[in-house]
């Protein structure tokens, strides 16, 4: 969702208009009140905390149960092993680390404070999980940043914490993932301030990572301005220790990747060649101007850290006065450990078989051995749309999660249609029933697919083909 909302590429533009037209119509919402809607009971317990549940609930308990598993904490699993690498690499660097905050956030720290907009589409029904009007499932790490900004001691802080977002279903979209915070501040007060910086650049220790920036440069434009608060210099020399800081983070575990690979035995060419990345220009409410890493790994780019300048807001909103300065980055870290440990499936984290939890120890990287594969089963549904339906894909989505749980290998909107002489909408999704563990049959397939078209039924009257 927040992945949707950069303005530089066009991508976002169409999912931003069709996410947040559903929540401006009124008139369809009235239309479709007979429509049944879920049930949740009156209240939800997390964490010792009780919500009362309201029209805004949309939680099932299969998530409700990954809150639970805390998977960063656990330093024999791979998300853990990664957590802890990191913070081994960022140690006495001036980093506070912070890994024990709960999901379950008011919708003030997940986005008002960050000044997310009231009609942003991250807002809605059909991208988070809400416990209630104004409780939710953190969507991102940077709901944490203002408790952070007020209590952290130290220059910097890091923040890993599990996340929850309405999402795709494929290999590398779970509704839960784990992302890692980082952020850095500087007193403006302090004496040289500029040299000062230049300083704590030059600390970092130097990568030989090939990075492609366009930016380095000339940080700010039109698109990606520069907030008031800030000198021209003090951008471009914040952005700079911003840049390295991450660069030297991605490089560290890439090269312990490598490292863990050579030992292993392992030749391929990669090993050999310098780690490359590139940066590119992003948008998030909270930051001004801001930019997204990508890392080039055998043959793809791949999307893993947003970052920026903070806005000053949010650090007037945490108590800092006029002040301070600073950056700070998220990272997707179950991503970046998809390819460490050459795990192919993002589900295989959440996997209590023992195939899996015995193949990783405390401090190694090791390369996932597969114990066997298994065969998917193909399903198509077909329906026609009511007109003005509320029907978002991620609603789609959640029904086959609910129904299949993690034997939802993937779901894609293969066709899209409208019929020229009735206007109506038409639409198809394939989806591939597939399981980590064992084989499924057609008959049980079957039995949740016609589950799969009856929610469909029930909650969006679409009339199935
Ligand atoms: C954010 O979540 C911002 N909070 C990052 C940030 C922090 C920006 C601080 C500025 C300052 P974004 O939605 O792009 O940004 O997500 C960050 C990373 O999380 C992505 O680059 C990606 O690696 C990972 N990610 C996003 N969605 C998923 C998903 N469904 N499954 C796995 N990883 C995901
Ligand atoms: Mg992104």
């Amino acid at each position: 969702m927040l992945e949707m909302l950069n303005p530089v590429r066009n991508r976002i533009a169409v999912n931003a208009f069709l996410r947040s037209s559903w929540s401006l119509s009124v008139f369809s919402r009235f239309k479709y009140s007979t429509i049944q809607a879920r049930k949740y009971p009156d209240e939800i317990v997390l964490d010792g905390k009780s919500y009362k549940t309201d029209e805004w609930t949309n939680i099932p308990d299969f998530i409700l149960e990954l809150t639970k598993r805390q998977l960063h904490q656990n330093p024999n699993h791979p998300i853990g092993i990664l957590r802890d690498l990191i913070e081994r690499n960022m140690k006495d660097m001036g980093y506070t680390f912070y890994n024990n905050f709960k999901p379950a956030v008011t919708t003030f720290q997940n986005f008002d404070v960050l000044g997310f907009p009231d009609d942003h589409p991250g807002r809605s029904k059909s991208d988070t999980y809400y416990l209630n009007k104004d409780n939710l499932l953190r969507t991102h790490t940077s709901a944490h940043e203002l408790e952070c900004f007020q209590t952290c001691e130290t220059p910097g802080y890091l923040i890993t914490a599990d996340v929850y977002r309405k999402d795709e279903i494929d290999r590398t979209h779970y509704p839960a993932f784990h992302q890692l915070e980082g952020a850095r501040t500087w007193s403006k007060n302090t004496p040289n301030l500029e040299e000062q910086i230049l300083k704590d650049i030059e600390s970092i220790p130097k990568t030989n990572i090939i990075v492609e920036d366009p930016f380095r440069e000339q940080p700010i434009n039109a698109e990606n301005p520069k907030q008031d608060y800030m000198t021209e210099k003090q951008v471009q020399l914040i952005q700079v220790h911003l840049k390295k800081s991450v660069e030297f983070l991605v490089n560290q575990v890439f090269e312990t990747a490598r490292e863990s690979a050579r030992l292993a035995g392992s030749t391929e060419p990669y090993l050999n060649e310098p780690l490359k990345i590139r940066w590119v220009e992003a948008y998030f409410p909270w930051t001004s101007p801001s930019w997204e890493i990508e890392v080039w790994w055998k043959g793809e780019w791949l999307e893993c850290c947003g970052c920026g300048i903070v806005q000053q807001q949010v650090l007037l909103n945490a108590g800092l006065g006029e002040d301070k300065l600073g950056w700070a980055f998220g990272i997707g870290i179950d991503r970046i450990a998809m390819l460490l440990f050459g795990i192919p499936d993002i589900r295989l984290f959440w996997s209590l078989d023992e195939r899996f939890s015995n193949q990783f120890q405390q401090g190694k990287i090791a390369t996932f051995v597969p114990y066997s594969k298994f065969p998917g089963i193909k399903r198509d549904v077909s329906f026609w749309l009511p007109t003005d339906s509320l029907l978002h894909e991620n609603d789609v989505m959640e029904i086959v999660r609910t129904h299949a749980g993690d034997v939802a290998e993937s779901v894609a909107n293969i066709d899209e249609f409208v019929h020229p002489k009735t206007g109506r909408k038409s639409q198809c999704y394939r989806i591939n029933y597939q399981s980590m563990d064992r084989n499924l049959t057609n008959e049980e397939i079957n039995e949740v697919h016609n589950k799969v078209e009856a929610d469909l039924k029930k909650y969006f009257d679409v009339e199935i083909r």
